[in-house]
């Protein structure tokens, strides 16, 4: 078959690409590896910010996320026992965020898709790509023992950290920057109310905590855990227990637990690919980049990446020109070392690393109380979270 973008990876970055170039009545396929139902069975982000809020707007998606996504205008940062409020929405000029499940994006994207009759081919197995140094690349795959081939003018590579796009760019045009984590993230989802209207993040010395949530009634928590431990280690009640221990003495006693619905651990890492383009093959998401979730940036990079290609491939395909195709790999670059750093910079803030020692508490403590204290430090803190303006530096 012949279209003009073929999409690798019906993740969000995927999905919402084919949707912006839907509405710009550009011709697109969607290639996903997994099933529907296992896309939406991963549980990830849930805070989105306002540039991702205007971006799923503009594609047509944002009625239900408006309904029944949580606005939060701050979040707690917990230490020494004590909470401390960062009050996101007067630091920032009225900025806020928005809670709302990166599941419940990804299902109003497939539900937006469905209605308008678009091609999402799941389960597609041997997924590969061709001839992104010509004019004429292609896409391969086999569906239920049939092979098929896509023709396309432009692939966006949104197929995530372990996908097939990032791994087939030749390996003297690429350079790969990495920083793996000692820890990992164990993650629960509860039908519990949360312990607190906004997020709260927490550096205890027993390790990092955060209390999110999905709803007024779903809550979801993460624990800092070695990397060896495994979801097996971790019974619920040993979950609860652990986390009531890294908590201050109010929010341990509004905290009600009940049986997980979704129990998980995710690895920590630092990932940027330079550059994001090649030939006629473009990354976006996290095929192109990972941030540790501590800041809560993946899905809203993927967001602006795709919101940049599809500004690109409108203006090729209207206007004839190559000018936002040639820049997309820089202009995200920017944003996404911006987001990269505050990232590394929070979770360096808020973690125990292993072998650190006693003064790397003190000296994290020292800072956070600097930054609760300091109207330019909890600022900064602030503006970051947010999310810097799209014309952040020009
Ligand atoms: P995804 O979601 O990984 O989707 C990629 C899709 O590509 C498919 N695929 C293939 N398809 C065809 N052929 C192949 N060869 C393929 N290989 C892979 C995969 O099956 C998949 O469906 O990447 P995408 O779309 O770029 O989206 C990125 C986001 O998922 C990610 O950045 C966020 O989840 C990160 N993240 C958070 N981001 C935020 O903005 N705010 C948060 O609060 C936040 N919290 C988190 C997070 C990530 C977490 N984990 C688990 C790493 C919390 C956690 C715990
Ligand atoms: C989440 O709700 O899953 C979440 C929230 C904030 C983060 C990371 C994850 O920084």
């Amino acid at each position: 078959m012949r279209t003009q973008v073929a999409i690798v990876g019906a993740g969000p970055s995927g999905l919402l690409l084919g949707q912006l170039l839907h509405k710009a009545g550009i011709d697109a396929i969607v290639i996903e590896r997994q099933s529907p139902e296992y896309v939406l069975s991963r549980i990830r982000a849930g805070v989105l910010e306002q540039v991702t809020v205007d971006v799923l707007d503009e594609a047509g998606v944002g009625a239900r996320m408006h309904r029944e996504g949580l606005v939060h205008g701050g979040f707690d940062l917990l230490f020494k026992g004590e909470r401390h409020r960062i009050d996101m929405s007067r630091l920032t000029g009225g900025k806020n965020v928005m809670v709302y499940g990166q599941t419940e994006v990804t299902h109003d994207l497939m539900d937006a898709r469905a209605a308008a009759g678009l091609t999402t081919v799941y389960e597609a197995s041997n997924v590969a790509v061709h001839d992104f140094d010509t004019d004429r690349p292609r896409v391969t795959y086999e569906k239920d023992g049939v092979k098929h081939e896509v023709v396309c003018d432009f692939i966006a590579g949104c197929d995530g950290f372990h996908g097939v796009c990032r791994a087939s760019a030749p390996r003297n045009a690429i350079r790969e920057y990495e920083k793996i984590y000692p820890f990992g993230w164990l993650g629960i989802l509860s039908d519990t109310p949360p312990v607190h209207h906004e997020l709260i993040y927490v550096n205890s010395q027993r390790g990092f905590a955060l209390c999110s949530q999905r709803s007024t009634t779903r809550s979801r928590y993460y624990l800092q855990v070695p990397l060896t431990d495994k979801v097996e280690d971790w019974s619920d009640e040993a979950f609860w227990q652990e986390l009531r221990m890294r908590l201050d003495p109010a929010a341990r006693e509004h905290l009600v637990t009940g049986p997980s619905i979704e129990k998980s651990v995710a690895p920590l890492r630092s990932f940027v690919t330079e550059p994001l383009r090649f030939g006629r093959m473009f990354l976006a998401g996290d095929a192109g980049h990972i941030v540790p979730p501590t800041g809560a940036k993946g899905l809203n990079l993927a967001a602006t990446d795709v919101k940049y290609l599809s500004q690109a491939f409108i203006e090729f395909y209207a206007d004839q020109t190559q000018a936002g195709i040639d820049s997309y790999s820089e202009r995200c670059l920017k944003r996404i070392w911006r987001a990269e750093r505050f990232s590394w910079w929070f979770t360096s803030l808020m973690h125990r690393f292993p072998g650190e020692g006693e003064i790397a508490q003190k000296f994290q403590e020292a800072e956070l109380d600097y930054l609760i204290h300091s109207e330019a430090g909890s600022r900064t803190i602030a503006e970051n979270y947010v999310g810097l303006p799209l014309d952040f530096g020009r």
